[in-house]
C-alpha cells in the first residue's frame, strides 16, 4: 500500500506584510516636561537642537503661572494644577530665558528658566560660512 502524501498545505506568504508609511510619523516629537511651582520652573534650564520639533508639557504644581519667550514665539499660561503643551520649532542657535508672565505671588518677578538651542550635530563645531 502507497499513501499518498496529502497536499500538504503550502501557505504562500502573499505580500500581507505591506509597509506601513505611517510608522515612523507616529514616533511623534521628543517630549520634554517642565514643572511649574511658585517660584521657578524645573528644571533650570533644558537644551533643544536647532531644527528639532519637541513638545513642551508644562506642569503647575500650584496656581497659574505662565510661560512667556518672545523669541520663539510662545506665550501660554500654565492654569493652576493643570498642564499645558506647547510645541516649538527653534530656528536660532541661542540661550534664551523663559518667564513667568502671569503674577503667582511675591517671587513672581524672579521666576524663569533658560532653554539653550544647540547647532543639530552638537559638539559645537562652527563651519565658517556654513550659514544659509
Ligand atoms: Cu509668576
Amino acid at each position: 500500500m502507497f499513501r499518498a502524501a496529502g497536499g500538504g498545505l503550502a501557505v504562500v506568504a502573499g505580500l500581507l506584510a505591506a509597509a506601513s508609511p505611517r510608522a515612523r510619523a507616529e514616533e511623534g516629537p521628543r517630549v520634554i516636561v517642565i514643572t511649574a511651582k511658585r517660584f521657578e520652573f524645573s528644571p533650570k534650564e533644558i537644551t533643544l537642537r536647532r531644527g528639532e520639533t519637541v513638545r513642551l508639557q508644562l506642569k503647575s504644581e500650584d496656581v497659574t503661572h505662565g510661560f512667556f519667550l518672545r523669541p520663539l514665539g510662545i506665550d501660554t499660561d500654565i492654569p493652576a494644577g493643570q498642564t499645558a503643551e506647547v510645541t516649538v520649532t527653534p530656528q536660532e542657535v541661542g540661550r534664551y530665558r523663559a518667564i513667568c508672565d502671569h503674577f503667582c505671588g511675591a517671587g513672581h518677578g524672579g521666576m524663569k528658566m533658560t532653554i539653550v538651542v544647540e547647532e543639530d550635530g552638537g559638539a559645537g563645531i562652527n563651519l565658517p560660512g556654513a550659514e544659509s
